[in-house]
């Protein structure tokens, strides 16, 4: 009779874990949140952001603590591997406004929020299994001229 009972409840935790799908039964997300604030004299309020290797989601929120229009001083965050910088800016210089400064469907774009201007906020969440642990990767504003001084290290695990 006992032993029934055990495999009765195995055969239960097994379809909980069939229902709820890999995802959300095995591990809870760990949602990290990072801010950072873009402002009217071109500047990040930080030069590094940094993600515990325990975080499974990112969620970023860029803040424009300036006033200035996004079509005169509007800032976005890109992140990208710290090699593609310069590519993924470029390129982005010539996708214009209406698409936030990147080119659509850019490979190399890891996560993006859109342009913002003075007093707007824009928020982008994204799983770290886009990163590699250690792995060599930077922040920027591809706003055209921005990513010259407007970037960052960004740090996962
Ligand atoms: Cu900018």
């Amino acid at each position: 009779m006992i032993r029934r009972h055990s495999v009765l409840a195995a055969l239960a935790i097994a379809t909980v874990f069939l229902a709820g799908g890999t995802h959300t039964a095995l591990a809870a997300d760990k949602v990290c949140q990072l801010a950072i604030a873009g402002s009217d004299a071109m500047l990040f309020d930080k030069k590094e952001l940094d993600v515990a290797a325990d975080c499974t989601q990112v969620e970023l929120t860029l803040t424009h603590s300036g006033k200035l229009p996004a079509a005169a001083m509007g800032h976005n965050w890109v992140l990208v591997k710290t090699a593609d910088v310069t590519t993924v800016a470029n390129a982005g210089m010539s996708a214009g406004l209406a698409n936030n400064y990147l080119t659509p469907n850019d490979p190399r774009v890891i996560a993006s929020t859109k342009t913002i201007g003075g007093g707007q906020s824009a928020s982008v969440t994204f799983p770290t299994s886009k990163l590699t642990k250690g792995g060599d990767y930077t922040f920027m504003c591809t706003f055209p001229g921005h990513y010259v001084i407007m970037k960052g290290i960004f740090k996962f695990g």
